[in-house]
């Protein structure tokens, strides 16, 4: 849709149910900046930082930077930064435009100036949605991906940095040489210690460059873990027209989501910090327990629903668990991952369990199964192959995560049941592809595949149990489909 795109000009002329910002934008400082600014952030972490200045606290305004695509610039700086926050719920929808963000920065076209944005005396915080392989670390040894083209350009030099790890060590050495203190830097992805492997790749690269930096940063930076929470389907035109409709100016930077928002942050900061917990956030010292549960219950079922309904050409998340069979399978993945949980004080499976599957089941989301196979290898590992490995370590069964596991394998062949191709989105999609074509049996094609130690730990696939499990499913989808497969387990 084309026409007066959302700006401070048209703040004046939208609908009275519409919130506003509410605050004089030009005294907001800058505390934040972003690395990745997608979807996710908008309506998570931005939206905190907005709750905070709207409660009269100026200094957390935020510069975002995507660090590969122009196309979120191009879609925030003509707008001046802001955009609405759509949250859906069955037929119920609210409006709320976030002021926070001050601009956006397009790391390759500019490099400099987001090191200097970095670097500079009002940022305080740096907050990250790089997805799992921006970290560029090696999952078997925990240290910097050094034959990935990047991180080698990285360890060169860094005057044009191009990871985030890169931008961080360079912008943390300015820092150190003005004099300024170093940074809270918080990983916001779906990552198990999140804030460890942050810091483990930040270090490493660092240490690469100058072990006294690195030492430096080790004293003075902070690097909590996190666990962060809200659903956030990609916007589609659809979304942009319906809301242009109702706002009378065009927003192509709009997000939609939910009206669930859960961020538990670690209580461990460098320097000057917001007041997070005014606005929602909950700080523990513990976060793995709640990180844990998260990736395991929510992610874990995402990404077998993903997989599965793939293949059975079930587009949306709402379809899947609509089924009566998709519903109970979820409940068979989330029976077998609780008991492999430590849960924290706060949280209560059982309803943690029934609030997941009615967010699962918000029509008005229109969340694409698709959307969430992407990176598949990334994800596996904290989402169902930590799971598994618990559970045989008690002697426990893992046929319903097998299956999640053994779809996942039968994804990278590249086409669903109904015969429809799809390209894998997936940074390893060219060698699981040579891996699967190796094999002529679905058993054949699944041990080829757990042949890659980039997702398959050794010692996993060292166990006659779980290559049992996995390749029993693999034989049933081919033989039986998603569908036939998810019935031949529940009334097993
Ligand atoms: C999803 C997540 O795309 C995916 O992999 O599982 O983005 C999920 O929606 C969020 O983690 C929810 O907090």
């Amino acid at each position: 849709m084309s026409g007066p795109r959302l700006s401070e000009s048209a703040l004046g002329g939208l609908p009275a149910d519409v919130v506003q910002p509410g605050y004089n934008r030009t005294t907001v400082k800058a505390g934040v900046v972003h690395l990745g600014i997608g979807a996710f952030h908008r309506a998570h972490q931005a939206d905190v930082f907005d709750q905070l200045i709207r409660a009269g606290d100026p200094r957390w305004g935020i510069r975002g930077a995507s660090l590969r695509s122009p196309d979120v610039a191009e879609q925030m700086n003509p707008q001046d930064g802001l955009y609405s926050v759509v949250v859906r719920d069955g037929s119920s929808e609210q409006v709320r435009i976030i002021g926070a963000v001050q601009d956006v920065l397009v790391a390759p076209q500019d490099p400099a100036a987001l090191v200097e944005a970095l670097a500079a005396a009002d940022t305080h915080l740096v907050t990250l949605t790089v997805t799992e392989k921006g970290y560029k670390l090696d999952p078997a040894t925990g240290t910097l991906l050094t034959e990935d083209a990047d991180v080698a350009a990285d360890l060169g030099g860094l005057d044009r940095p191009k990871t985030a790890p890169g931008f961080l060590v360079a912008a943390l050495k300015l820092r150190r040489e003005r004099g300024l203190p170093a940074l809270t830097a918080i990983s916001c992805d779906n990552l198990p210690h999140n804030g460890a492997a942050l810091s483990a790749a930040v270090l490493d690269m660092a240490a690469r460059h100058d072990p006294a930096l690195r030492d430096w940063i080790e004293a003075n930076g902070a690097f909590p873990q996190t666990m962060v929470d809200r659903i956030v389907p990609a916007t589609t035109s659809e979304d942009i027209d319906a809301l242009a409709a109702r706002l009378g100016v065009v927003d192509r930077a709009m997000v939609k989501t939910e009206p669930f928002t859960q961020w538990v942050v670690e209580d461990r900061f460098a320097g000057e910090r917001p007041d997070l917990a005014s606005a929602g956030v909950q700080l523990t010292q513990s976060v793995a327990p709640w990180e844990e549960a998260k990736l395991r219950l929510l992610n874990g079922a995402h990404s077998a629903i993903a997989y599965l309904g793939g293949l059975a050409g079930i587009d949306f998340v709402h379809q899947f668990v609509a089924r009566e069979a998709g519903s109970r399978f979820v409940n068979r993945v989330w029976d077998e991952a609780e008991t492999t949980l430590s849960p924290p004080p706060g949280l209560e499976v059982a309803a943690y369990r029934n609030e997941l599957m009615a967010r699962f089941a918000n029509s008005s989301l229109q969340h694409r199964t698709r959307q969430i196979a992407m990176d598949g290898s990334q994800k596996l590992p904290q989402r169902l192959l930590a799971t598994i490995s618990a559970r045989l370590q008690k002697g426990q069964p893992i046929d319903a995560l097998a299956l999640g596991v053994a779809a996942w394998m039968r994804w990278q062949e590249g086409r669903d049941e109904g015969g429809a191709a799809f390209k894998v989105d997936d940074p390893l999609a060219d060698t699981t592809r040579s891996l699967v074509e190796r094999g002529s049996s679905p058993t054949d094609k699944a041990l080829a595949l757990l042949s890659l130690s980039a997702v398959f730990p050794a010692d996993l696939v060292g166990r006659p149990d779980f290559r049992a499990a996995v390749t029993t499913q693999a034989e049933r989808l081919a033989r039986l489909g998603a569908l036939g497969a998810i019935d031949a387990l529940l009334s097993g």
